[in-house]
């Protein structure tokens, strides 16, 4: 038995319940609710000295289901549609079944509940589950059974596989098993750690620094199904605009007009196709946000307009701490409003980051976020695209870390900040960071100043991105905005897409980036991506190809690297290279259709686009070893290099018949193969039966009027929802939209493809479909004769 259960209390024996909106159980000690929210969702909300305190930063009100039943028996037993619910009277015990009968999940002995001082934890048994996923923004493998993981908001420049937090945190996860996975989400903001595992094999165990266990179960019994519910609850992903899914450069900094105009036309001459570019803190006056070096930018919003002629749009990055300036602005009206984290002397905190001393808006307070918007408006004005938040852990140094890195970085010209080891536990088996940089422990928040850091700590990052949201929306009602995000708490997805942070230009790096995008893509977030071609570091050539090819298949696709390090546009390493990537841009731009396709399925559903193979395969035992590939929507498995000199590598490949994406050799699964790649090829396989839809190459979305519809039809049956709108409004929320059901069935000697419309509320510049058979027959076909094509072989 853990030593701290023999010094905690527990819920203790059930003396009474009753049925109310509710499962209300009173026990001995403590109190608990269950909640019915869905058939396949409950929430176990327990008291704490039997008070019920919590308000949720993520879930939004949800009436719950009624439509549930209680008995007492030997047990006390809840019966949903899907599940029953059994608590043992004496110890509190609580058993999860499905249908079936089958058990899901149990508390372990009488641990389900521990109270020890303000910390509460929650001990299960660990049964049947293979894999524990999710969890965020993790380093290391993709399966974290048997690891210990905390949830801090850290902004750590080393990500090597041992680290623990990372800039977000999601106190989610995934426990897989080939026939029944579940979900569990503790919704606690205070930093919360999981162990699955690590601490013994029998159980697995959560647990919050303070604040209550309040926590919800989902049934799958599949993972997309989990998944489904969980963004229910917490919320999905609006369809980013389409160019947002395009190539996008950026740099640390592009420091001047010039510069950037040269970079832009720099793509255009070489027709290498890019929709964005992003302006890192250089562009401002001291890097005070909100401001506008008009050195550097003598005419800013001249520049913007400029660009986007040519099809560019800007993004540019925005910092939350505020300069301490008395001749700024921002500064002054936020100390006149009382807009500032205070301490708990009343003091204004202030820390330093890149403008030297700052203070730190309370994104907490309505009114603060609603000045936050009105500035944003100010710089939306300009004609930017969307917005970079970064820094928002909040990342805060000292004095003297600052001096330091402003030193390395602006003087000495460092590649990468220096790497400090961590002691990973100290004796209170506490993590001990070097990293903290944030705002001290004693900082409060709320209008009454109701909150401590501790708690808001973690959502710092999710508020300040709600703003920038909801301000966009304000700002400019009919125009989807890009925003992405560094720090983010489970539910960010609501408003932002995320990448993640300070990578190195490494192979390991390369590689990390496979497992930690799939396990945020598990966590219930769409839009992902890591700098293309490493942060910090110099690139070199082959890493550089192989990282551009791996990043056409990831669903945020931006190159970036940090200010003295070599540069990596995708002509900095010579011609031959530079030919390379251009066809994978190109290839990109091409898959344009099919990636919006599955942005529509993940607003639709919460399935988000890059997908480890249990989630198309849940029954495959082996998927879950394979996390140095993933699939790209339902019918694309990506395998990338990883390893410098490889020109081949073993492949597994499910179950049915793949095809080889350039050669259109076919294989079977499920089998492991060893397939060749030479640098210009990353190996990708395609599912039999797909239709993918291909565009034709543009520079940049929206060039040219798509008035062919490319179909690449795989042999095999199958069906693909194609999803059409205008790509950038909202109108799509109004009906605006086209969802087209492509399907391949059997016929005699070869195929029948059908075209369906299933919803037909936009009208699109398309004039025909033209199909692609795998041995390169081509069929043309007017958009409005599309109905059943015979294929034959
Ligand atoms: O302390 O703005 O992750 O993408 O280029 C570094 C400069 C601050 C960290 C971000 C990175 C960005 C950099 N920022």
């Amino acid at each position: 038995m853990p030593e701290i259960l023999l010094k905690s209390k527990s819920l203790g024996k059930i003396l009474s319940w009753e049925k109310k909106e509710s499962l209300i159980l009173y026990g001995e000690n403590e109190n608990l609710r269950i909640y019915v929210l869905w058939d396949k969702v409950l929430r176990f909300y327990f008291s704490k000295n039997r008070e019920w305190k919590h308000a949720s930063f993520v879930v939004k009100e949800i009436s719950p289901s009624k439509d549930f039943s209680v008995e007492e028996k030997e047990e006390i037993i809840l019966r949903t549609k899907m599940l029953r619910v059994t608590i043992d009277k004496n110890s509190g015990k609580i058993s999860i079944y499905n249908k079936d009968g089958d058990l899901i999940l149990s508390d372990y002995q009488d641990c389900g509940y521990r109270i020890f001082k303000n910390r509460v934890y929650s001990y299960k048994e660990i049964k049947e589950e293979k894999a524990f996923l999710g969890f965020g923004e993790r380093t290391g493998n993709l399966n974290k059974k048997g690891k210990r993981l905390t949830n801090w908001n850290t902004d750590n420049p080393h990500h090597y596989t041992n680290i623990d937090s990372l800039y977000q945190s999601h106190p989610f996860f995934l426990a897989w098993n080939p026939k029944k996975s579940y979900g569990i989400f503790l919704d606690n903001t205070f930093r919360t750690y999981f162990d699955m595992g690590r601490e013994s094999e029998k159980y697995y165990y959560f647990y919050a620094e303070d604040g209550e266990l309040d926590y919800y179960f989902f049934y799958g019994p599949s993972p997309k199904e989990v998944l489904e519910l969980y963004t229910e609850l917490t919320g999905r992903y609006y369809l980013p605009p389409l160019w947002a899914l395009g190539y996008q450069q950026s740099r640390w900094s592009y420091a001047t007009e010039e510069e950037v105009r040269i970079l832009a036309k720099t793509f255009r001459e070489k027709t290498i196709p890019c929709d964005v570019i992003y302006l890192d803190i250089d562009y401002m006056e001291d890097f005070k946000v909100f401001t506008i070096n008009n050195k550097r930018f003598p005419n800013f919003q001249r520049m913007i307009e400029d660009l986007s002629l040519k099809g560019f749009k800007i993004i540019p990055i925005i910092d939350p701490g505020v300069k301490v300036d008395l001749n700024y602005d921002l500064y002054k009206e936020g100390i006149e409003k009382d807009l500032f984290c205070k301490k708990s002397n009343g003091k204004i905190y202030t820390g330093y980051v890149w403008p030297g001393k700052c203070v730190f808006p309370d994104f907490i307070r309505k009114e603060v976020r609603e000045w936050w918007e009105e500035k944003q408006k100010e710089m939306i004005k300009l004609g930017i695209s969307g917005f970079w938040n970064d820094m928002n852990e909040p990342s805060s140094m000292s004095h003297i870390e600052y001096l330091l890195m402003r030193l390395l970085f602006y003087h000495l010209h460092f590649k990468e900040p220096p790497f400090i080891p961590q002691v990973p536990w100290n004796k209170e088996k506490k993590p001990k960071e070097f990293y903290k940089k944030t705002l001290s422990s004693d900082v409060l928040h709320g209008d009454k100043r109701e909150f401590t850091h501790h708690e808001i700590h973690n959502v710092y990052g999710l508020l300040m991105v709600e703003a920038c949201f909801e301000g966009w929306k304000k700002a400019k009602p009919n125009l989807r905005p890009l925003i992405i995000t560094r720090a983010g708490f489970s539910g960010i997805q609501k408003f932002s897409a995320v990448w993640t942070g300070d990578n190195k230009s490494t192979w390991e790096h390369l590689y990390m980036s496979l497992p930690m995008l799939q396990n945020l893509s598990l966590s219930g977030i769409p839009f992902v991506g890591a700098d293309v071609g490493g942060f910090w570091k110099d690139c070199n050539s082959e890493l550089f190809i192989r990282w551009m090819e791996l990043g056409t298949f990831y669903p945020y696709f931006r190159n970036h690297s940090a200010m003295n390090t070599k540069n990596q546009e995708p002509w900095s390493f010579g011609e031959n290279v530079e030919k390379i990537v251009r066809n994978y841009i190109n290839l990109r731009y091409k898959l344009l259709p099919y990636i919006y396709s599955l942005f529509w399925e993940a607003k639709e559903k919460g399935i988000p686009p890059l997908r480890s193979l249990i989630m198309e395969f849940p029954e495959d035992p082996e998927g879950i070893i394979h996390e140095d590939e993933f699939l790209l929507g339902p019918n694309l498995l990506v395998a990338p290099i990883y390893r410098e000199g490889e020109r081949k590598r073993r492949v597994y490949l499910p179950k049915g018949d793949w095809y080889d994406f350039w050669t259109g050799e076919k294989l079977t699964g499920p089998n492991i193969f060893e397939v060749s790649a030479p640098l210009e090829i990353i190996p990708v396989f395609v599912k039999g039966g797909s239709i993918i839809p291909l565009w034709e190459l543009q520079n940049y979305v929206g060039e040219k009027e798509q008035e062919n519809l490319e179909l690449r039809v795989y042999d095999g049956e199958g069906e693909f929802i194609f999803y059409e709108d205008d790509g950038f409004s909202w109108n799509y929320e109004r009906g605006e939209y086209n969802l087209l059901k492509f399907s391949l069935s059997k016929e005699r000697e070869g195929y029948i493809l059908s075209i369906e419309y299933l919803h037909n509320g936009y009208k699109s510049p398309r004039k025909r479909f033209r199909i692609v058979t795998l041995k390169g027959k081509i069929i043309e076909v007017e958009e409005q004769k599309a109905e059943k094509i015979y294929l034959s072989p």
